[in-house]
């Protein structure tokens, strides 16, 4: 944790971001395995690598580039205008990054994450040294209805909590091998991406690989929120925050994979953890950025609305707790905005490479 973003937390104003994060109130909102990566979309990649080494395709996905529109007329207003958009082809993971992913990353490297590190007290004149605790954000349902206006009712401050012990100590990630990794920040998934040799993809990148091929669908697997009646992403069902039915047969993260790939042969592309962007947020984005690989915006260009001068990293995918009943986050175009350094219980990320 940053100062700026524990100073921002003991101000009591970070929260509504992390919140905004969460739910998407305002904004509206792998399992790598062994088996040799597939073309996706019936192209062969083009394996332009010096190296005939290709081990580290192993549970990637060739996504063929190609010209997508992106964004969403019906979207929220950063989604706007939708630009015709062309990405070059790369690789990408076929999952989000799982816990027994990254603990090897963790062992191998000794890395410690934000979240576990202890905020150093010089870095904070005039905080009490007793709060300065490492630790992550979780989500806790409250017992009953409750304003959804007050984020604070619904995110809590846990010290303790990091990708290992995700509610805190004395939860574990034993039985959650398979579960995308939470409680990592912008920082902590550039270094995994930097240790597995591979980067984090850019917004555009995303987009196009969510979309699976259906240009212009509201879903990454078409218009029909539950196809055959059945739910193919985990999300939230019921009245947020504090009744959850489970309908897609999970209350907090499942494991990669639950839900059917889409055209791409990517899971999890919607629901389950939002994924970390390497692109600067910015809600103007959109009207300014080149036809070809757009890298977002700058530094010192980001801003989020809702908290003006904090630049942030774009989120995509939606989470677990994306409820439909105010937050379609997990649509395709849904963009999300975070602090690098901020960590919670419902952030995760994938990686990507080019050759
Ligand atoms: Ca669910």
């Amino acid at each position: 944790m940053t100062k700026k973003s524990i100073n921002q937390w003991f101000a009591g104003w970070a929260m509504a971001g992390v919140a905004l994060a969460g739910i998407c109130l305002l904004a509206g909102c792998g399992d790598a395995g062994k088996t040799p990566a597939a073309a996706s979309n019936g192209s062969k990649p083009k394996a332009e690598t010096k190296s005939s080494d290709m081990s580290w395709t192993n549970g990637m996905v060739w996504i063929l580039g190609g010209t997508f529109h992106m964004g969403s007329e019906g979207g929220q207003t950063d989604e706007k205008p939708v630009r015709q958009i062309t990405v070059d082809g790369f690789w990408m993971d076929k999952t989000e990054v799982t816990n027994e992913e990254f603990e090897k990353f963790i062992k191998a490297t000794g890395y410690v994450t934000i979240a576990e590190r202890k905020p150093d007290p010089k870095d904070f004149p005039g905080a009490d040294p007793e709060m300065l605790v490492a630790g992550s954000i979780v989500f806790h349902p409250p017992p009953g209805d409750v304003p959804l206006d007050n984020y604070y009712v619904w995110w809590t401050y846990i010290p303790g909590a990091s990708w290992k012990n995700p509610e805190g100590p004395g939860s574990n990630i034993q039985g959650r091998e398979k579960h995308p990794v939470v409680h990592v920040s912008y920082y902590d998934a550039i270094e995994y991406c930097k240790w597995a040799g591979k980067r984090l993809p850019t917004e555009a990148e995303w987009e196009f690989a969510a979309r699976g091929g259906l240009d212009s669908k509201m879903y990454s697997w078409g218009d029909e929120q539950t196809p055959g009646g059945k739910w193919v992403a985990n999300i939230w069902q019921g009245k947020f925050p504090n009744e959850n039915s489970m309908a897609d047969g999970f209350r907090t993260t499942s494991p990669v994979g639950t839900y059917p790939p889409n055209g791409f042969g990517l899971v999890d592309m919607a629901g389950n953890v939002w994924e970390w962007c390497a692109d600067w947020y910015a809600p103007t984005t959109y009207a300014t950025m080149p036809e070809r690989n757009p890298q977002g915006s700058t530094m010192e260009a980001s801003t989020d609305p809702n908290e003006p001068g904090i630049p942030k990293r774009v989120q995509r995918g939606g989470s677990y707790l994306c409820s439909d009943s105010y937050c379609t986050g997990y649509r395709p175009s849904a963009r999300m905005k975070n602090t690098p350094d901020s960590a919670t219980s419902h952030t995760g990320f994938r990686c990507v490479r080019t050759n």
